[in-house]
């Protein structure tokens, strides 16, 4: 799970610390200035290295971490107050010059353009803010570059908890609460579906399927699989009957035999497809859905966020459930959800079997695009 921005971001990371932490163990090549006090301040305006005449040509694909190596250097002044003091306060040019790289490889690994930018921005203000020990430079970059991803995902972490919106209504005697599951071909609604279920039933809350996919072949014998194996009543019709008209023989059955939630299949639909959207605003007005969620894949590049935009114009996303994580080597993706879809991520889908879904939390993506050091 996106291990290729993680050796990427480590390599960058690795990369820069190391040139730092040598610059403060090498005392001899800059004792001449520090003899003399003051000069290290006077140093550094025109003793800054220009950048290699070797970075036009370098390509960051074949070696990130030479590349980032040759690159960055260190302005004189800052090497002597490495050496001198143990901590060192970045140059602009410096930090410049790390940010950039930074923004390269995260655009590289599908990080949209404009969530780049604002990474880019917090850790260049988070960069020049302080001072960094020479020595332990490579975990505190780790910490201020963890700290600019968290800041632009943290908004996501605002949705409600599925479980406790079920469990608040079946107190308030609220039943059966509606949730309805939308999102394009193959995303993984049916089978998020029945994670959710799945998870439902673990606190006690029980469920029945809606499936109301009755426009793709075999779609409901795939529901009824899942329905199966987790153990989740389903009510069904004939491929080409309305989706909605299930919806509400789904929602009836509930009601009767007092089951907590419908959950609500859909067909799987292109954001470009009027109809196929029409339909499921029809499903929408019918149904009366008291969550609705968009099921999205990790991997489905920056297309994704076009398509959640396109959805929620016409109907009232509540949150997204990310899925395929484990499929995803880039994470550029679900960082740029997390930050601009303006949608809640309620869960991420980590694997095909019915357990693999965990609770949004930036933490959980961080972790594995950059640990904490
Ligand atoms: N690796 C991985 N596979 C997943 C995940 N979620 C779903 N899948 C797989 O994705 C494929 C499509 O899943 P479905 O649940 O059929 O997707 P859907 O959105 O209902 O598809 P349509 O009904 O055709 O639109 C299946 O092979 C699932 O096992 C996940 O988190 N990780
Ligand atoms: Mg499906």
């Amino acid at each position: 799970m996106f291990d290729r921005l993680k050796k990427r971001l480590s390599d960058a990371i690795k990369g820069f610390a190391k040139s730092e932490e040598a610059s403060a163990e090498e005392p001899q090549e800059t004792s001449e200035a520090a003899a003399v006090p003051g000069a290290a301040e006077e140093a550094e305006p025109q003793e800054k290295l220009k950048a290699p005449e070797t970075k036009a040509k370098s390509s960051h694909e074949e070696k990130p971490q030479k590349q980032v190596e040759e690159n960055i250097r260190i302005s004189l002044g800052t090497r002597i107050k490495g050496s001198l003091l143990g901590n060192v306060q970045l140059g602009e040019r410096e930090v410049d010059d790390f940010v950039q790289n930074i923004k390269v490889l995260l655009l590289e690994s599908d990080v949209s353009f404009e969530t780049a930018e604002s990474i880019s921005e917090s850790l260049r203000e988070r960069l020049l803010e302080g001072r960094i020990g020479a020595k332990d430079m490579k975990s505190r970059l780790v910490e201020l570059v963890r700290a600019s991803l968290e800041e632009v995902m943290k908004s996501s972490a605002s949705g409600p908890n599925v479980v406790e919106f079920v469990k608040a209504r079946k107190a308030a005697g609220q039943l059966p609460v509606r949730i309805l599951f939308l999102g394009p071909n193959g995303t993984g609604k049916t089978t998020t579906m029945a994670k959710v279920a799945k998870l439902l039933s673990s606190e006690g809350i029980s469920t029945v399927f809606s499936a109301s996919d009755t426009f793709r072949a075999a779609a409901i014998e795939q529901s009824e699989y899942h329905a199966k194996k987790v153990g989740v009543p389903i009510i069904k019709s004939t491929y080409g009957a309305d989706p909605a008209s299930v919806a509400f023989d789904a929602i009836k059955y509930a009601t009767a035999h007092g089951i907590d939630a419908v959950l609500i299949d859909t067909a799987g639909r292109q954001e470009t497809n009027r109809n196929l959207l029409r339909e499921v605003e029809k499903m929408y007005r019918v149904a009366k859905p008291d969550m609705t969620i968009y099921v999205a894949e990790s991997t489905g590049g920056n297309a994704v966020l076009g398509q959640i935009g396109e959805f929620s114009k016409s109907i009232k996303v509540d949150g997204i459930i990310l899925t395929k994580l484990d499929c995803d080597a880039k994470g550029g993706n679900a960082i740029s959800i997390a930050h601009s879809a303006g949608i809640p991520i309620l869960f991420l889908g980590t694997g095909e079997s019915y357990d693999d879904i965990v609770p949004y939390s930036p933490d959980f993506i961080l972790d594995r695009i950059i640990p904490a050091a």
